[in-house]
């Protein structure tokens, strides 16, 4: 990615000048391991004329992150969100079950769309995970599991979801997206509850373009799992279960394992960033990188930006239009929580009353590119735009104002 250098510092796209980058920097950016290894890989499947259910390249992908996660089976499937459903399915949960607001869409989907209602329970704000008290008060006669999310690859406070899930004896498993090759206390994200969700999305710093898995020391719930990812089929002519088509491609398997061989490489590239960022951002006032625990393993797959509003001159939504407008598509995820999109925002409007948290911490977050297409150059460069802005954050105000004002008058968004 090109910095455009005839550009001086001062100056800023959104008070007329280019922007910084000629190209769009995105967060998500995917990570590509050897392109070698990837195309014989390739041509093997084309040999063998073997491209999906249950192939040799799914079967080694799962052996791989079984090995990572530390745990007895992984079961690999097309992508997280259909992992979720048929881990959701497979587990039977029924009724109400208890997740975050504060993450992704598909976490809340992924029971609904099984008429199964997401209830959401509040976040700490220091770890943006599950918080076991506001979980306990929202459990009901009808709840049957609780659904945590290791948010940015930090793990949910397991000890105290799963006591809560032997007392009230509500299963409990994990949206793990985000956490490959992390650590809680000193175990691989993996073995935690019956079961932990992995995304390999084309935007996961690990990527099978598309894929996900399910993950489990539970014998009997992976062979279920298998059985309802390929349609129910437990033989020829013969189904057990309910199935859907929940396979991982030849094509991704070959793709994910290649991606798993520049792991190490990879996790490098995104803790120097994090480094480099935390290094422009220090002083700069009102505005924090996220921490992840160094006692831990860490992917560092994530660059979240809390912006205090109170504290820095500008707000988040300022800050976000700020890089947008110089090339740098910084992202607010998981603004505004699931509370508050459709289908939960009409079949829940109350729900905010119990997520100050979730409100607070969606408000002022920013997400800035990461992983192998940015370069230390690029971060500094970001950072000295952060920076210009809030110098002259007055002007940039009245700017913004303008611009807003005139978008709504054309009906532009
Ligand atoms: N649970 C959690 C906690 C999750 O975060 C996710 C997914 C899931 C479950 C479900 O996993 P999957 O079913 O997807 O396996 C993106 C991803 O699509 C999604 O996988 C991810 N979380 C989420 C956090 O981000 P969008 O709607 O923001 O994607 P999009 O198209 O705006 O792309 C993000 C950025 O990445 C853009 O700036 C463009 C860039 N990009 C994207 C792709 C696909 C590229 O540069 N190249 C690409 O190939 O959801």
């Amino acid at each position: 990615m090109k910095v455009n250098s005839a550009i001086q510092s001062k100056r800023l796209a959104v008070l007329g000048a280019s922007p910084r980058f000629e190209s769009p920097l995105h967060v998500g950016r995917p990570n590509v391991g050897s392109r070698e290894r990837l195309f014989a890989r390739l041509n093997d499947m084309l040999d063998r004329r073997w491209f999906s259910n249950d192939g040799p390249f799914v079967h080694e992908f799962e052996a791989k992150v079984a090995s990572i996660t530390q745990a007895k089976h992984c079961v690999a499937m097309c992508n997280a969100t259909v992992a979720l459903e048929i881990a959701i399915r497979a587990l039977e949960m029924t009724g109400e079950v208890i997740i975050p607001s504060y993450t992704f869409i598909a976490t809340a989907n992924a029971l609904q769309w099984q008429e199964i209602t997401p209830v959401f329970a509040d976040i700490d704000p220091a770890t943006c995970t599950l918080d076991p008290r506001s979980v306990e008060r929202v459990i009901s006669s009808k709840t049957s599991a609780i659904l945590g999310v290791h948010l940015w690859g930090r793990a949910c406070d397991t000890e105290a979801l799963e006591g809560i899930g032997r007392e009230y004896g509500l299963k409990v498993m994990y949206d793990a997206a985000h956490a490959l090759a992390c650590s809680h206390q000193g175990k691989m994200v993996g073995g935690f509850g019956e079961c932990e969700v992995f995304s390999f999305h084309a935007t996961k710093f690990i990527n099978a373009f598309e894929g996900g898995a399910v993950v489990t020391n539970n014998d009997d719930l992976a062979s279920r799992m298998r059985f309802m990812r390929n349609f129910g089929f437990s033989g020829y002519d013969k189904t057990s279960y309910l199935g859907v088509n929940g396979k991982m491609t030849e094509a991704c398997a070959a793709m994910g394992l290649t991606s798993l061989e520049s792991l190490d490489e990879i996790v490098e590239v995104n803790k120097t960033n994090y480094e480099t960022y935390d290094r422009c951002l220090a002083g700069i006032d009102g505005v924090s990188l996220i921490r992840y625990d160094k006692h831990e393993s860490n992917n560092y797959q994530y660059i979240v930006l809390e912006i205090d509003s109170e504290a820095a001159p500008l707000n988040r939504d300022e800050v976000v239009a700020i890089f947008h407008a110089e090339n740098v598509l910084a992202r607010k995820y998981f603004w505004p929580g699931c509370h508050r999109m459709e289908p939960y925002k009409s079949l829940q409007p109350n729900a905010d009353l119990l997520l100050p948290n979730t409100e607070k911490v969606a408000g002022r977050v920013c997400l800035l590119p990461t992983g192998q297409e940015v370069s230390a150059g690029a971060i500094e460069s970001l950072v000295e735009i952060l920076e210009s802005a809030f110098h002259s954050a007055g002007e940039v105000k009245d700017a913004l104002r303008k611009k807003n004002k005139e978008a709504s008058h054309t009906g532009a968004r």
